[in-house]
């Protein structure tokens, strides 16, 4: 069980990201400003493929982004396929903020970003123009055949090309207060069609939360998650009974009992219920998931694992 107030994220970058919620934990700010603190660190680091800028495109060249962000009074906003904004997770909050909807996708989630102040830029950055163009070679999109695993999930922690580098972040937060949130942002799977969607944007999908219970994110092919309306169920178990860890071991169960050819994907799911305890599960090894509370300030563990 992790001291309140605390915060849990997905892969070894979330310890950065860790540390921007953590800030905000500290000072005694709410656990919605810090889960979006957290998350633009990793849409800000150029060495992240799979997160807001230097973000791997679309098969057509295209950076396209997908973020949502929740509070523990099932307030949510998100933005799906946006393109040209650095921080999609911050036009996720404002359409949760000050709009009566909750999903703008595409042109018209580029525009209201710009209605709303936020500067339009090109978010390809040459080193993934070289990797797209080195793509298009063969450009062959395979996540069925594993491509999650080899990119993510095989190479070392912490080594380029390991799973440290890639892949979308989901953050959970629980503030003093005792109140959770939740946020997740990701370029979605690189070489993706123009246009596709992932998990990450969709609530009940990528990211759940619900204030009585817990909150739920997810990382790995988001078909799959959406599928399984993925952190719902994983919060849903934990309402009846379940530890973090124990709902996200169903959840990815779950996955694989509707459909075989998932365990040659990656898919993990980090949990955190509302009296502190965390815990995260994966379909395959080489997941990994970051903590931090009062006492524990940047601690990586493995994914199936809890705390
Ligand atoms: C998606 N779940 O778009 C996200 C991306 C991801 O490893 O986590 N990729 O499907």
């Amino acid at each position: 069980r992790l001291g309140k107030p605390c915060v849990i994220s997905t892969w070894p970058f979330g310890v950065a990201a860790n540390q921007a919620a953590w800030r905000v934990l500290n000072g005694g700010g709410r656990a919605l400003d810090a889960v979006e603190a957290g998350a633009r660190v990793t849409e800000a680091d150029l060495s992240n493929h799979s997160v807001g800028r230097a973000g791997y495109p679309d098969r057509d060249g295209h950076v396209s982004l997908d973020a949502s962000i929740m509070d523990h009074d099932g307030n949510c906003g998100a933005v799906a396929a946006i393109e040209h904004i650095a921080h999609p997770i911050s036009v996720a909050r404002r359409v949760m903020e000050k709009t009566p909807h909750v999903l703008l996708a595409g042109d018209g989630a580029l525009q209201f970003a710009v209605e709303q102040g936020f500067e339009r830029e090109e978010l390809l950055t040459p080193e993934s123009r070289i990797a797209w163009q080195e793509w298009l070679k063969t450009a062959k999109y395979q996540p069925a055949a594993n491509s999650e695993a080899s990119t993510y999930g095989k190479g070392k922690l912490g080594t380029p090309g390991g799973a440290a580098n890639h892949d979308t972040i989901g953050m959970l937060a629980l503030d003093a207060a005792g109140n959770l949130s939740g946020a997740c942002t990701t370029s979605g799977m690189a070489w993706k069609l123009r246009g596709r969607v992932g998990d990450s944007p969709i609530v009940g999908a990528g990211l759940y939360v619900d204030g009585e219970v817990g909150a739920a994110t997810s990382t790995g092919v988001g078909e799959e998650v959406i599928r399984n309306c993925g952190s719902f169920l994983v919060v849903e178990l934990m309402r009846q009974g379940r530890s973090p860890a124990e709902a996200c071991k169903e959840a990815v169960t779950r996955i694989l009992k509707r459909k075989a050819d998932a365990k040659d994907l990656q898919v993990g799911f980090i949990a955190l219920n509302r009296e502190g305890e965390a815990g995260a599960w994966a379909i395959q090894s080489g997941f990994s998931w970051a903590l931090c509370d009062g006492a524990r300030q940047d601690l990586v563990l493995p994914g199936p694992s809890f705390y």
